[in-house]
């Protein structure tokens, strides 16, 4: 039996549409249908064979149904009985799914309650007011070797658990917010101002008040010298508890590279971002920013991070740390126009290994953006804001990355046109949230789409949304809340602990990982099963199918570019 799979949640009316058909075990010709509300044909089309898709190890038809423009609802079938789950077509579907996907994260808030006015059903009471101590201390404690009341605490409340475990890990906060906070300064008119959520009418746009609310959290974890420490965690991941009944002690880890990177390149872009908003906390996030980045210059040494014995919490381990450096600098030289943060800049950027990624390991890309800025900016107003550029070196550094994000979107893009649902992923892409991957590649695609106006760019944008929603072999939407047969059991203790049967909305999973590492998972997956179908919507496997903050990030600046320039 074949099967047929569009994107659950929907389409703009002008956009590309595609449906694929998968596995009826010829190559036989495949005619769809698309039948609207009213149960009437309004298209019917062939589809184009695409031959056998490596990922999912299905063979494909794909059959573009674009000329179908109406707002509605509908749905797809093929010429041998099989229908695809029902999709709209809407001018503010892209508008919505932000919405979703940005109130999501208010959902992850720690250290606050979550009142029935802006929560609703999954109202729930505060948690993690605790004070954290350092490592070194909590070590001595266990040993005996100190009592507490030698002990310094620190006030570490607030900011977003970091995904279904309660942990704050400030280089995967950084990047998220990264990811937000250019969203918005790109696509502002895709952010409208109606989250419900605590401070919603205060004057500031929504997106940057649940934004605020990490980045105070952020300056909470650097410490007197200025380092920043690798993550907030206890010592030993929480039970399926609510977040209110986990009373482990909680502990600031040592300081790395990394996170003095990211923290000072986050800083320094929110300085930028919030000052006319939020002139104090503008300035704050400067000095902040220069604090850490003085810390890194006296380290040039790599200083990595590794769990200690007995922790089982996220590691976000890394070996290098030259584009966190970079990203640095980068934005750094961005907000202050100071020459020298633009020499490191400079010096760096050879040196990196990728220098166009998105993510949270490798971030050299986000020091593309802070370089491209102005000039993004300007391109997204159609020329009528001017580029200031104070030097020459600034001019060719941000032109080296235009060519640098161009080449790598041409690469992705022949990704994209290898796969039979037009994921730009090759067979071994697919670990540990491998929609992340997916996600960041699309970042990149649609900053060529900003840079060069050209289509086909912004189309393969709408086709790695396409797979997030539905266009994949696994047959989910992996968004909760969007779409017929979107996952919703994600590995998320709140979720798991809630005792509410519905799932909160607007979450983006892993998504499917051909190499699972969780027991449940391995035990549940035949050997040999195609990559892309290497999914399950189960709560224990959390290498498959976690939710995290800079997971829903991407899909955030995605879904805001894909809204302003429909
Ligand atoms: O997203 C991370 C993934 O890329 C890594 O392979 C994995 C193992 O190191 O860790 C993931 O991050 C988890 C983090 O360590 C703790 N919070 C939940 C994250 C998502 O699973
Ligand atoms: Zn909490």
């Amino acid at each position: 039996m074949s099967k047929v799979y569009v994107n659950q949640w929907g389409y703009l009316p002008n956009s590309p549409k595609t449906a694929v058909i998968a596995g009826n075990g010829s190559d036989q010709p495949v005619k769809i249908r698309v039948i609207n509300e009213q149960d009437s044909c309004v298209l019917e089309q062939e589809a184009v064979f695409f031959g056998h898709d490596a990922a999912s190890d299905d063979d494909v038809w794909q059959a573009d149904f674009s000329e179908v423009t109406a707002p509605g609802k509908y749905h797809v079938e093929d010429d041998q009985g099989s229908s695809s789950y029902s999709f709209q077509i809407s001018e503010d579907i892209y508008e919505k799914l932000g919405n979703m996907m940005s109130k999501a994260l208010y959902f992850q808030r720690c250290g606050t309650a979550l009142d029935e006015k802006y929560a609703g059903i999954f109202k729930r009471e505060c948690c993690h007011t605790g004070k954290a101590m350092q490592l070194k201390d909590y070590v001595n404690l266990q040993a005996g070797n100190i009592s507490e009341a030698q002990i310094q605490m620190f006030d570490v409340q607030g900011g977003w658990h970091d995904a279904g475990d309660f942990g704050r890990y400030p280089t995967a906060a950084a990047t998220a917010l990264a990811h937000m906070l250019y969203a918005w300064e790109l696509f502002p008119e895709s952010f409208e101002d109606s989250l419900n959520i605590p401070e919603s009418g205060n004057g500031m746009p929504d997106i940057l008040n649940e934004c605020l609310y990490e980045l105070k959290w952020l300056l909470k974890v650097q410490m007197a010298d200025g380092s920043v420490s690798h993550k907030l965690t206890s010592m030993r991941h929480a039970n399926f508890v609510m977040p209110c009944e986990d009373h482990r002690q909680m502990i600031l880890f040592p300081p790395s590279t990394m996170a003095a990177g990211a923290f000072a390149a986050v800083m320094a872009l929110a300085s930028r971002i919030y000052k006319t908003f939020a002139p104090e906390f503008s300035r704050e996030a400067l000095a902040a920013a220069k604090k850490a980045f003085a810390w890194l210059k006296a380290h040039p040494e790599f200083i990595g991070f590794e769990n200690p014995k007995g922790c089982n919490t996220g590691g976000y381990e890394d070996i290098d740390d030259r584009d966190e450096r970079l990203w640095a600098a980068a934005e750094l030289y961005r907000t202050t126009r100071e020459a020298a943060y633009l020499t490191d800049a400079q010096a760096l950027l050879d040196g990196v290994n990728d220098p166009t990624a998105l993510g949270w390991t490798d971030v050299a890309g986000l020091a593309g953006w802070a370089l491209m800025e102005d000039m993004m900016r300007a391109l997204r107003s159609k020329g009528s804001e001017v580029i200031e550029r104070d030097c020459r070196q600034a001019a060719l550094l941000s032109e080296k990355y235009v060519e640098l994000f161009v080449s790598a979107a041409d690469d992705i893009l022949k990704l994209s046109q290898q796969c039979g649902y037009k994921a730009a992923m090759s067979v071994e892409d697919y670990g540990w949230g491998s929609n992340m991957v997916l996600l960041n590649r699309a970042m990149i695609l649609a900053s060529a789409a900003v840079l060069t106006d050209d289509q086909s760019y912004a189309d393969a944008v709408v086709s790695q949304m396409d797979y997030l929603l539905g266009v994949n072999g696994a047959d989910y939407s992996y968004v909760t809340g969007a779409g017929e047969h979107a996952f919703k059991n994600p590995h998320n203790r709140v979720t798991v602990a809630d005792g509410i049967d519905e799932t909160i909305p607007g979450f983006v999973s892993g998504g499917p990982n051909g190499h699972p590492v969780d027991e449940k998972a391995e035990w549940l997956i035949v050997p040999g099963t195609p990559p892309m179908k290497c999914y399950l919507d189960i709560w224990e496997c959390y290498s498959l199918n976690e939710i995290t903050i800079y997971w829903n990030s991407p899909a955030i600046f995605l879904a805001a570019f894909l809204n302003a320039v429909k």
